[in-house]
């Protein structure tokens, strides 16, 4: 029966029985027995309704706990995602410092290597040093063994023509001999015609006259006429330091073709000296002044320089006699000149930049006369008038006087 139904029949009992029987105590007690029951009915009715409601709701809250736990879980992931990434840039930042480093440590082994280059460099630099004077050093053996090769042929053969002019007399009848003695009896009177000539080119050629001093105008076969100071005793004077007034920091034209003041400082120019020491046998003698007055000399017997084509090499000195020693033999000989614009020297250095002038300029060797000139004698720059035999090899010294006299060896 529908709750409805049940309510109507309740209450119209309720109201036949009130209004039908007597309003009495009793009658009330059947009624609320009556209602009472189906009163409790609509309230388990309402009450089932409630928890229908309830538990929609706690469905509903369940479903949105679930929603909630499905978004704390995103959250979570979300959270893993930003950590991920976190450590992901942390790696990245990381990496990059492990670059910044690589980087350092690339260029720090860069400027190691560069410095063993450059060490490297040095080293050949020195090597090669070494290594030409090693090859001056085997030049001078080489042209002192030439020089002793010709000695040697020269006494064998002078020995020879003198056995075989003695021979000559009694090998007469002798066919086979006699060609060989005919053709040296035909050379005897060739050299001593060339022997005649040359005697006569040696008047020529004696630049300075023995009995006067002064300048004097020279006339020489092989250069045109010049001027230059002759000190009296033959010798021609071809450089000279007094005071400093003139600079020979001067370049290659300048050093071949003279320069400065005959009756002062000056050069008288490679070419001249090369031509008249070519054209015969001539002595170099060498004089020193310090600036405490004191003078010594050095004299060589045979001064030969060589020709522009070949940079004019000190090709020769012969043997040095005199206080002040020889500085040119070791260091010097059979080197070329070496101006500030012609750098003919051994050294990685431009030593006619360094040593100042003009000289043979070896490693850069032991004498320069072309040097700075210090007026109180001496410098801290090694670089001024120097012949070490003579000042003990200190480079602090500078000569204040010097003159280079040439003059033909006398036969
Ligand atoms: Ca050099």
């Amino acid at each position: 029966m529908e709750p409805r139904v049940i309510l109507i029949v309740s209450i119209i009992s309720v109201l036949v029985l009130t209004d039908l029987t007597v309003a009495d105590e009793e009658c009330y007690q059947k009624a609320v027995e009556v209602v009472q029951p189906i009163l409790n009915h609509f309230v388990e009715l309402k009450m089932a309704a409630h928890n229908s409601q309830l538990k929609d709701l706690i469905n509903k809250i369940n479903i949105k706990d679930e929603q909630i736990k499905a978004l704390i879980e995103s959250s979570e992931e979300q959270k893993n995602t930003i950590n991920t990434l976190t450590k992901n840039n942390d790696a990245l930042i990381k990496a990059q410092s492990g670059n910044e480093e690589l980087i350092r440590i690339i260029k720090s082994e860069i400027s190691q290597k560069n410095n063993e280059i450059n060490s490297f460099k040095t080293q050949i630099c020195e090597d090669l040093k070494k290594a030409s004077e090693e090859k001056d050093y085997f030049n001078i053996k080489l042209l002192s063994c030439s020089d002793n090769i010709n000695k040697n042929k020269n006494s064998l053969l002078d020995k020879n023509v003198g056995e075989i002019q003695e021979k000559t007399d009694q090998a007469m009848s002798k066919e086979s001999q006699n060609k060989d003695l005919t053709s040296q009896i035909n050379v005897l009177p060739q050299n001593l015609t060339k022997t005649i000539e040359n005697v006569g080119k040696c008047d020529e050629i004696s630049p300075c006259p023995t009995a006067s001093k002064g300048l004097f105008h020279i006339k020489h076969p092989e250069v045109s006429a010049f001027e230059a100071p002759c000190n009296g005793s033959g010798w021609m004077v071809i450089q000279r330091r007094m005071d400093g007034n003139v600079d020979f920091d001067r370049n290659w034209t300048e050093y071949r073709d003279g320069f400065g003041n005959l009756r002062g400082e000056f050069f008288l120019g490679l070419e001249k000296v090369h031509l008249i020491t070519q054209s015969r046998q001539h002595e170099l003698l060498i004089r020193l002044g310090k600036v405490n007055g004191s003078t010594d000399f050095v004299q060589y017997d045979n001064f030969r320089i060589g020709s522009e084509k070949d940079s004019y090499p000190l090709e020769s000195v012969g043997n040095p006699t005199g206080g002040a020693g020889d500085s040119l033999i070791e260091h010097h000989l059979n080197i070329k000149f070496s101006t500030i614009d012609r750098d003919n020297d051994v050294a990685c250095r431009n030593c006619a930049s360094y040593m100042g002038g003009g000289w043979w300029f070896n490693n850069c060797g032991y004498s320069n006369l072309n040097g700075r000139f210090y007026k109180d004698g001496k410098t801290d720059d090694e670089n001024g008038i120097i012949w070490g035999s003579w000042h003990e090899y200190d480079w602090s010294v500078s000569l204040t006087f010097v003159e280079m006299m040439i003059r033909p060896k006398p036969f």
